[in-house]
């Protein structure tokens, strides 16, 4: 019996990143077997190739943003290509492609949510809030600033991409792995009341507890969307990323988090995201995130299949 109908969307750009390399993440993914691993796990997979938007210019932030409108170009193509699959019936599998896309795919997926009356639960797995606005910004690179726009702070154009503002509730998010967030970046969360399970947390609490915590209350009528920005992971294990914080999550806190939503059946949309293969070493950050896409659609030791 096939589990799923997942759709492979490529989204080769770096437009929201300080660091260029990102937009090699699909190939990587790619290469490092990502298909095969979802057939394994009984997946009907189909690959809808690369989508294509503007080249990256390489310039320095104006008024706060990086690459402005070709960042709002991509996240339009996005949000297109995320909401035609979840029409069809089928779940889509984003791959970065920096992290300022997770605006456009979550915000198809809250569109595609509000049009079939479900409840949406996102789960952020990251180092970083990326709660930024352009005030608060240190770098000027959106990939600092999805959750902020998705909840409705931020520029016009990108927070109108999924035809309503907001385009999701803050108390649907939760955060998981965080252990960098800029000064004012701070405040802005604790202002706004984001609910962040930081790696003090994780450390204290376990891996288990926590997800227990964030996929609590989760129930029928809930589309689950996992945003994985592979810099979530301990960079001793996952070094193919552009910026790499230490103290992350083990090979085995990884793997029990992505069982654990697993288990709950009620994953509907991902993105993968921020792999920068320029960076990495033998393809062996895409080779770990593909065995965590194994674990996230049900691998396991003792499993019958
Ligand atoms: N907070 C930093 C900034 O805004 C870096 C955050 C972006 N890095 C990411 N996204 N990889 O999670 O510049
Ligand atoms: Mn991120
Ligand atoms: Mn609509
Ligand atoms: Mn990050």
């Amino acid at each position: 019996m096939k589990l799923r109908n997942v759709s492979l969307i490529g989204a080769p750009t770096d437009v929201g990143a300080g660091a260029r390399g990102a937009s090699m993440g699909p190939e990587a993914l790619r290469v490092a077997g990502l298909a095969e691993a979802l057939i394994r796990r009984d997946v009907d997979v189909v690959d809808r190739g690369n989508l294509v938007g503007p080249a990256n210019p390489w310039k320095p932030p104006v008024e706060g943003y990086r690459h402005y409108d070709e960042v709002v170009a991509w996240n339009r193509i996005v949000h297109d290509a995320v909401y035609a699959e979840l029409k069809t019936g089928r779940m889509p599998m984003l791959l970065g492609g920096d992290h300022c896309l997770g605006l456009g795919s979550i915000a198809a997926v809250a569109h595609h949510c509000r049009d079939v009356g479900k409840k949406l639960r996102v789960l952020w797995l990251d180092a970083h809030t990326d709660f930024n606005t352009s005030e608060l910004t240190p770098s000027g690179n959106i990939h600092g600033m999805p959750v902020a726009c998705l909840c409705g702070f931020g520029p016009k154009d990108l927070v109108e991409i999924g035809g309503h503002v907001p385009a999701i509730q803050t108390k649907w998010v939760r955060q998981i792995g965080i252990r960098s967030v800029d000064e004012g970046e701070r405040a802005f969360v604790h202002q706004h009341d984001l609910e962040v399970f930081d790696m003090r947390f994780i450390d204290e609490m376990g891996m288990r507890h926590t997800m227990e915590l964030a996929l609590a209350t989760l129930d029928d009528n809930t589309h689950l969307h996992v945003s994985f920005d592979v810099d979530f992971l301990d960079p001793v294990m996952a070094p193919g990323v552009g910026t790499t914080v230490g103290g992350g999550p083990t090979y085995r806190e990884a793997h029990l988090c992505m069982e654990m939503i697993h288990d709950t059946g009620r994953l509907a949309s991902l993105d993968i995201m921020e792999l920068n293969p320029a960076l990495d070493v033998r393809n062996q950050t895409a080779l770990v995130a593909v065995d965590l896409i194994e674990s996230l659609f049900g691998k396991s030791t003792l499993m019958r299949k």
